[in-house]
Protein backbone atom coordinates (compact mmCIF):
# COMPACT_ATOMS: atom_id res chain seq x y z
CA UNK A 1 0.00 0.00 0.00
CA UNK A 2 3.04 2.44 0.17
CA UNK A 3 5.53 3.71 -2.31
CA UNK A 4 8.45 0.79 -3.76
CA UNK A 5 10.86 2.98 -1.61
CA UNK A 6 8.75 2.60 1.70
CA UNK A 7 8.76 -1.09 0.78
CA UNK A 8 12.14 -1.26 0.18
CA UNK A 9 13.11 0.32 3.51
CA UNK A 10 10.81 -2.35 5.21
CA UNK A 11 12.16 -5.57 3.57
CA UNK A 12 15.23 -4.60 4.88
CA UNK A 13 14.65 -3.31 8.47
CA UNK A 14 12.43 -6.30 8.64
CA UNK A 15 15.07 -8.79 7.83
CA UNK A 16 17.75 -6.58 10.17
CA UNK A 17 14.83 -7.33 13.31
CA UNK A 18 14.67 -10.52 12.31
CA UNK A 19 17.67 -11.42 12.51
CA UNK A 20 18.71 -9.13 15.29
CA UNK A 21 15.52 -10.29 17.28
CA UNK A 22 17.17 -13.77 17.94
CA UNK A 23 18.79 -16.26 15.92
CA UNK A 24 16.50 -18.89 17.50
CA UNK A 25 13.22 -17.19 17.06
CA UNK A 26 10.84 -18.68 15.25
CA UNK A 27 7.49 -18.66 13.44
CA UNK A 28 5.75 -18.08 16.81
CA UNK A 29 1.75 -17.28 17.52
CA UNK A 30 2.39 -16.55 20.94
CA UNK A 31 4.56 -14.11 23.20
CA UNK A 32 8.08 -14.94 23.27
CA UNK A 33 10.63 -13.90 26.78
CA UNK A 34 12.08 -10.35 25.57
CA UNK A 35 10.39 -10.01 22.60
CA UNK A 36 10.35 -6.19 21.65
CA UNK A 37 8.55 -6.19 18.12
CA UNK A 38 5.03 -7.91 17.15
CA UNK A 39 4.50 -11.41 17.26
CA UNK A 40 5.08 -12.36 13.23
CA UNK A 41 2.20 -11.18 11.27
CA UNK A 42 -0.13 -14.25 10.17
CA UNK A 43 -2.94 -11.97 8.36
CA UNK A 44 -3.20 -9.15 5.83
CA UNK A 45 -4.26 -6.41 8.07
CA UNK A 46 -1.23 -7.43 10.82
CA UNK A 47 0.84 -6.96 7.34
CA UNK A 48 -0.81 -3.51 6.85
CA UNK A 49 -0.17 -2.45 10.46
CA UNK A 50 3.30 -3.52 10.55
CA UNK A 51 4.38 -2.09 7.50
CA UNK A 52 2.52 1.25 8.91
CA UNK A 53 4.45 0.69 11.81
CA UNK A 54 7.83 0.91 10.12
CA UNK A 55 6.69 3.57 7.76
CA UNK A 56 6.02 5.59 10.83
CA UNK A 57 9.19 4.51 12.67
CA UNK A 58 11.13 5.61 9.48
CA UNK A 59 10.03 9.17 9.82
CA UNK A 60 9.95 9.52 13.14
CA UNK A 61 14.24 8.74 13.41
CA UNK A 62 14.91 11.62 10.35
CA UNK A 63 12.88 14.45 12.44
CA UNK A 64 14.21 13.50 15.80
CA UNK A 65 17.81 13.37 14.64
CA UNK A 66 17.35 16.65 12.98
CA UNK A 67 15.76 18.17 16.28
CA UNK A 68 18.60 17.23 18.20
CA UNK A 69 21.16 18.19 15.31
CA UNK A 70 19.57 21.37 15.70
CA UNK A 71 19.79 21.63 19.20
CA UNK A 72 22.96 20.69 19.25
CA UNK A 73 24.04 23.23 17.05
CA UNK A 74 22.07 26.24 18.46
CA UNK A 75 24.09 25.26 22.23
CA UNK A 76 27.24 25.49 20.79
CA UNK A 77 26.73 28.30 17.82
CA UNK A 78 25.02 30.55 19.95
CA UNK A 79 26.52 29.86 23.61
CA UNK A 80 27.10 33.36 25.39
CA UNK A 81 31.01 33.27 25.06
CA UNK A 82 30.47 33.01 21.02
CA UNK A 83 27.29 35.00 21.13
CA UNK A 84 27.41 37.37 23.59
CA UNK A 85 24.66 40.00 22.38
CA UNK A 86 21.69 37.83 21.40
CA UNK A 87 19.25 38.88 18.12
CA UNK A 88 16.01 39.71 18.59
CA UNK A 89 14.51 38.58 15.74
CA UNK A 90 10.40 37.87 16.28
CA UNK A 91 8.95 37.53 13.15
CA UNK A 92 10.01 35.98 9.60
CA UNK A 93 7.68 35.23 7.06
CA UNK A 94 9.59 32.60 4.90
CA UNK A 95 10.78 30.96 8.73
CA UNK A 96 7.13 30.55 9.42
CA UNK A 97 5.61 29.28 5.75
CA UNK A 98 8.37 26.75 6.10
CA UNK A 99 7.65 25.95 9.72
CA UNK A 100 3.84 25.24 9.28
CA UNK A 101 3.93 23.55 5.96
CA UNK A 102 6.47 21.32 6.70
CA UNK A 103 4.71 19.52 9.55
CA UNK A 104 1.29 19.47 7.48
CA UNK A 105 3.34 17.65 4.87
CA UNK A 106 5.03 15.59 7.05
CA UNK A 107 1.73 14.70 8.60
CA UNK A 108 -0.55 14.46 5.20
CA UNK A 109 2.33 11.48 4.64
CA UNK A 110 1.03 9.53 8.27
CA UNK A 111 -2.09 10.69 7.80
CA UNK A 112 -3.27 8.98 3.93
CA UNK A 113 -2.08 5.44 4.91
CA UNK A 114 -3.04 5.96 8.90
CA UNK A 115 -6.56 6.20 6.88
CA UNK A 116 -6.14 3.51 4.40
CA UNK A 117 -5.44 0.94 6.99
CA UNK A 118 -8.19 2.22 9.21
CA UNK A 119 -10.66 1.33 6.02
CA UNK A 120 -9.27 -1.86 5.43
CA UNK A 121 -9.16 -3.33 9.19
CA UNK A 122 -13.64 -2.22 8.80
CA UNK A 123 -13.89 -4.05 5.25
CA UNK A 124 -13.44 -7.54 4.45
CA UNK A 125 -12.10 -8.16 1.23
CA UNK A 126 -14.51 -10.53 0.87
CA UNK A 127 -17.91 -11.76 1.67
CA UNK A 128 -16.89 -13.50 5.42
CA UNK A 129 -17.07 -17.35 5.21
CA UNK A 130 -17.50 -17.99 9.05
CA UNK A 131 -19.42 -16.02 11.61
CA UNK A 132 -18.66 -16.46 15.34
CA UNK A 133 -20.04 -14.33 18.02
CA UNK A 134 -17.50 -13.89 21.08
CA UNK A 135 -18.99 -13.20 24.08
CA UNK A 136 -16.35 -12.40 27.38
CA UNK A 137 -17.80 -13.20 30.83
CA UNK A 138 -16.04 -12.58 33.93
CA UNK A 139 -13.65 -14.45 33.19
CA UNK A 140 -13.68 -16.61 30.41
CA UNK A 141 -14.69 -16.48 26.82
CA UNK A 142 -17.99 -17.72 25.45
CA UNK A 143 -18.53 -18.68 21.33
CA UNK A 144 -20.86 -19.56 19.19
CA UNK A 145 -20.20 -20.50 15.78
CA UNK A 146 -23.40 -18.39 13.66
CA UNK A 147 -23.58 -20.30 10.65
CA UNK A 148 -25.36 -23.82 9.05
CA UNK A 149 -23.81 -25.57 11.81
CA UNK A 150 -24.92 -25.34 15.56
CA UNK A 151 -21.79 -25.05 17.38
CA UNK A 152 -20.96 -23.43 21.05
CA UNK A 153 -18.98 -23.89 23.75
CA UNK A 154 -16.64 -21.79 26.44
CA UNK A 155 -12.85 -21.30 26.43
CA UNK A 156 -11.44 -21.53 29.55
CA UNK A 157 -7.73 -21.62 31.04
CA UNK A 158 -6.37 -25.10 32.07
CA UNK A 159 -3.34 -25.65 33.97
CA UNK A 160 -3.58 -22.14 36.38
CA UNK A 161 -2.26 -23.48 39.31
CA UNK A 162 0.98 -23.82 37.57
CA UNK A 163 2.88 -21.76 40.33
CA UNK A 164 6.60 -23.21 39.83
CA UNK A 165 6.59 -25.27 42.35
CA UNK A 166 5.91 -29.31 42.10
CA UNK A 167 2.17 -29.82 44.04
CA UNK A 168 1.82 -26.99 41.04
CA UNK A 169 3.22 -28.62 38.18
CA UNK A 170 1.29 -31.66 39.45
CA UNK A 171 -2.25 -29.75 39.77
CA UNK A 172 -1.83 -28.41 36.36
CA UNK A 173 -0.38 -31.85 34.64
CA UNK A 174 -3.85 -33.57 36.28
CA UNK A 175 -5.48 -30.92 34.33
CA UNK A 176 -3.51 -30.79 31.25
CA UNK A 177 -3.44 -34.31 30.07
CA UNK A 178 -6.86 -35.31 29.66
CA UNK A 179 -6.92 -32.69 26.73
CA UNK A 180 -3.69 -33.94 25.84
CA UNK A 181 -2.02 -30.53 26.68
CA UNK A 182 0.98 -31.32 28.54
CA UNK A 183 3.60 -29.64 26.18
CA UNK A 184 4.57 -26.52 27.06
CA UNK A 185 5.70 -24.95 23.50
CA UNK A 186 2.24 -25.52 21.70
CA UNK A 187 0.05 -25.09 24.66
CA UNK A 188 1.98 -22.39 27.06
CA UNK A 189 1.44 -22.05 30.50
CA UNK A 190 -1.13 -18.94 31.13
CA UNK A 191 -1.72 -19.34 27.63
CA UNK A 192 -2.98 -23.02 26.88
CA UNK A 193 -6.77 -23.00 27.25
CA UNK A 194 -9.59 -26.31 27.35
CA UNK A 195 -11.38 -25.58 23.59
CA UNK A 196 -9.62 -23.51 20.90
CA UNK A 197 -11.60 -21.34 18.18
CA UNK A 198 -11.53 -23.03 14.80
CA UNK A 199 -11.47 -21.50 11.17
CA UNK A 200 -10.47 -22.50 8.02
CA UNK A 201 -6.99 -20.88 6.71
CA UNK A 202 -7.39 -18.14 4.27
CA UNK A 203 -10.61 -17.50 4.63
CA UNK A 204 -12.56 -14.66 6.04
CA UNK A 205 -14.13 -14.87 9.52
CA UNK A 206 -16.02 -11.97 11.28
CA UNK A 207 -15.97 -12.16 14.91
CA UNK A 208 -19.38 -10.43 16.52
CA UNK A 209 -17.80 -9.22 19.88
CA UNK A 210 -20.21 -8.59 23.32
CA UNK A 211 -19.97 -9.21 26.76
CA UNK A 212 -21.84 -10.40 29.13
CA UNK A 213 -20.92 -8.68 32.60
CA UNK A 214 -18.30 -6.00 32.18
CA UNK A 215 -16.12 -4.50 29.22
CA UNK A 216 -13.44 -6.89 27.94
CA UNK A 217 -11.63 -7.37 24.83
CA UNK A 218 -11.35 -9.58 22.01
CA UNK A 219 -7.33 -9.31 21.42
CA UNK A 220 -5.23 -11.33 18.71
CA UNK A 221 -1.94 -9.94 18.20
CA UNK A 222 -1.04 -12.39 15.82
CA UNK A 223 -3.82 -11.19 12.97
CA UNK A 224 -3.94 -7.49 14.33
CA UNK A 225 -7.22 -7.66 16.42
CA UNK A 226 -8.58 -5.55 18.99
CA UNK A 227 -12.06 -5.01 19.32
CA UNK A 228 -13.89 -4.36 22.76
CA UNK A 229 -16.99 -6.57 23.94
CA UNK A 230 -19.11 -4.17 25.64
CA UNK A 231 -22.41 -5.35 27.34
CA UNK A 232 -25.34 -4.77 25.72
CA UNK A 233 -23.27 -4.03 22.15
CA UNK A 234 -21.88 -5.93 19.05
CA UNK A 235 -18.65 -4.80 17.56
CA UNK A 236 -17.96 -6.33 14.65
CA UNK A 237 -14.54 -7.03 13.36
CA UNK A 238 -13.11 -9.51 10.93
CA UNK A 239 -9.68 -11.42 9.93
CA UNK A 240 -8.19 -13.36 7.47
CA UNK A 241 -5.49 -16.17 8.45
CA UNK A 242 -2.58 -16.86 6.28
CA UNK A 243 -1.08 -19.28 8.08
CA UNK A 244 -1.99 -22.55 9.62
CA UNK A 245 -1.26 -22.87 13.39
CA UNK A 246 -2.14 -22.53 16.72
CA UNK A 247 -2.66 -18.50 17.81
CA UNK A 248 -2.88 -16.98 21.00
CA UNK A 249 -4.28 -14.05 22.89
CA UNK A 250 -5.93 -12.62 25.64
CA UNK A 251 -8.51 -10.29 27.22
CA UNK A 252 -7.07 -6.65 26.71
CA UNK A 253 -9.15 -5.02 28.77
CA UNK A 254 -9.13 -4.87 32.64
CA UNK A 255 -11.91 -6.35 33.65
CA UNK A 256 -11.47 -7.40 37.25
CA UNK A 257 -9.51 -10.23 39.51
CA UNK A 258 -9.14 -12.85 36.86
CA UNK A 259 -8.39 -10.26 33.63
CA UNK A 260 -4.88 -11.87 33.15
CA UNK A 261 -6.76 -15.37 33.16
CA UNK A 262 -8.97 -15.30 30.05
CA UNK A 263 -6.98 -15.94 27.53
CA UNK A 264 -8.24 -17.38 24.01
CA UNK A 265 -6.67 -19.64 21.12
CA UNK A 266 -7.60 -20.31 17.86
CA UNK A 267 -6.54 -22.76 15.91
CA UNK A 268 -6.09 -22.07 11.62
CA UNK A 269 -6.48 -25.37 9.86
CA UNK A 270 -7.25 -26.34 6.05
CA UNK A 271 -10.43 -26.02 5.01
CA UNK A 272 -11.09 -30.05 4.89
CA UNK A 273 -10.14 -30.37 8.24
CA UNK A 274 -12.59 -27.37 9.88
CA UNK A 275 -15.21 -28.96 7.71
CA UNK A 276 -14.46 -32.42 9.94
CA UNK A 277 -14.29 -30.30 13.15
CA UNK A 278 -17.24 -28.77 11.98
CA UNK A 279 -19.52 -31.98 11.86
CA UNK A 280 -18.87 -33.26 15.04
CA UNK A 281 -18.19 -29.93 16.93
CA UNK A 282 -22.12 -29.54 16.72
CA UNK A 283 -22.53 -32.48 18.92
CA UNK A 284 -19.86 -32.53 20.94
CA UNK A 285 -17.22 -29.93 21.00
CA UNK A 286 -14.65 -31.29 23.04
CA UNK A 287 -14.91 -34.41 21.25
CA UNK A 288 -14.23 -33.16 18.16
CA UNK A 289 -10.87 -31.23 19.47
CA UNK A 290 -9.76 -34.14 20.79
CA UNK A 291 -10.26 -35.54 17.12
CA UNK A 292 -9.41 -32.79 15.37
CA UNK A 293 -5.65 -31.98 17.65
CA UNK A 294 -4.63 -35.77 17.48
CA UNK A 295 -5.11 -35.42 13.87
CA UNK A 296 -2.77 -32.91 13.39
CA UNK A 297 -0.75 -33.68 15.56
CA UNK A 298 0.01 -37.04 13.90
CA UNK A 299 0.19 -34.90 10.94
CA UNK A 300 2.38 -32.86 12.17
CA UNK A 301 0.66 -30.25 11.02
CA UNK A 302 -0.11 -26.80 13.10
CA UNK A 303 2.48 -26.85 15.02
CA UNK A 304 3.66 -23.68 14.22
CA UNK A 305 4.30 -22.51 17.75
CA UNK A 306 6.74 -25.45 18.35
CA UNK A 307 8.24 -25.42 14.81
CA UNK A 308 11.87 -24.54 15.04
CU1 LIG B 1 -11.70 -9.63 30.37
Amino acid sequence: MFNPVTKTAQTILLGLFASLASTAQSFAAKPEPWQWWHQPAASPNMEAIESFDILTFWIIVPITLFVMGLLAYVMFRFRESANPVPQKTTHNTTIEVIWTLGPVLILLFLAVPSFQLLTSQFNPPEEPTVTIKATGYQWYWGFEYQDDAEISFETRLIGRDEDGSPEGKAKADAEREPLGKLDRELYPRLLAVDNEIVVPVGKVVRVLVTAGDVIHNFAMPAFGLKMDGIPGRINETFFQATKEGLYYGQCSELCGRDHAFMPLAIRVVSEDDFEVWKDMAGDDVGAANEALRASLESKKKNVDVASK
